[in-house]
């Protein structure tokens, strides 16, 4: 086995020993972010730990429908003291954020459960499985394998997780057991049709707004084979865009027939720019592409920061791209 991945009952061992535990996750968290902290939070709460929740970024808006999501942390953080820090979905240490990576610091014992394959497994016991769809999924197995509470909350931040990192189970990354899941938490009473209208049915006006933008900016190269967006600092003052109102929206660019690779670049502070890839070709990893970049992720999602000013990131990024495109014939 390897040593990057730690049996769950292991870690659930070392939970279950634990009294004060904290949990974080990446920053500029999503939903498989959000639901797997806390959904473990929740449960271990049950369970009668006392349990710190923590976002450097906190919680986006779309998700704050989600069970006590007001009880997630964001810097700064009070002093507690902790015995077990757990970091989920988080391939890199540095990417929970300096002052999350702080305050885990203070236990003894750090866990990294995980599955981006890049994660070079930096907790003391690690659990990284490049095959599981979201973290969500890893977290309901520990949860079962541990015994610990599946309350309704808990399901709805695991369903959320799971949905939301397989694109509504519809990525290649989706398992028979990903379905199961789901299943096994229907029967449980969880209402699945009410979470999917929160989190697919529920859009601000605002969204509607980026993405008319982006359908009528949105470029293509390599015979439509790639399409790509420019999502500027302009708009999105226009808009006023809120944490959270970006997320899904790079898969109605990845919707068109003869589109393999879909990007979305993004302007942020300091000059700085996000790139946000998307595979629809098993052939095509933009992991790859990602790492030229200093970035990385997963084979057929993944991300990287460049150095601006945006257009030209966007040249760069896309003339690798298509490199990569065109060996694929
Ligand atoms: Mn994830």
């Amino acid at each position: 086995m390897p040593a990057s991945l730690t049996p769950l009952a292991e870690i659930a061992d070392a939970l279950r020993s634990a009294q004060t535990i904290a949990i974080a996750a990446h920053v500029r968290p999503d939903g498989d972010a959000v639901g797997s902290v806390m959904g473990l939070a929740l449960s271990l709460r049950a369970a009668g730990k006392t349990v710190y929740a923590l976002l450097e970024d906190g919680v986006p808006l779309n998700l704050t429908f989600l069970p006590e999501t007001a009880t997630l942390l964001r810097p700064p953080y009070a002093d507690f003291q902790i015995d077990v820090a757990v970091a989920l979905d988080t391939a890199t240490h540095e990417r929970l954020g300096p002052q999350t990576v702080a305050a885990l610091g203070r236990a003894p014992l750090l866990i990294d459960i995980d599955h981006h394959p890049s994660n070079p497994g930096y907790g003391h016991l690690n659990h990284v499985d490049g095959t599981q769809p979201a973290v969500g999924q890893i977290v309901y197995e520990l949860l079962k394998v541990g015994g610990f509470p599946l309350t309704d909350a808990v399901m709805q931040h695991l369903f959320s997780a799971i949905s939301t990192d397989t694109g509504s189970f519809q990525f290649s990354s989706t398992t028979a057991r990903t379905h199961e899941i789901a299943g096994e938490m229907i029967r449980a009473g969880l209402d699945t049709a009410r979470l999917a209208q929160l989190l697919y049915q529920t859009y601000p006006a605002r969204r509607l707004h980026l993405l008319r933008s982006m359908l009528n900016e949105m470029a293509f190269r390599a015979e439509g084979r790639i399409a790509s967006w420019q999502f500027k600092q302009a708009l999105m003052d226009e808009v006023q865009v809120q944490p959270g109102d970006t997320e899904g929206m790079i898969d109605t660019l990845r919707m068109i027939d003869s589109v393999v690779t879909a990007v979305i670049f993004e302007e942020m502070p300091e000059g700085k720019v996000r790139v946000s890839a998307r595979s629809k070709d098993q052939r095509l990893d933009v992991s790859a592409v990602c790492g030229q970049f200093g970035g990385g992720g997963h084979r057929m999602a993944a991300g990287a920061r460049m150095r601006g000013p945006i257009e030209v990131a966007a040249e760069t990024f896309l003339t690798a791209l298509e490199h990569e495109v065109r060996r694929l014939a």
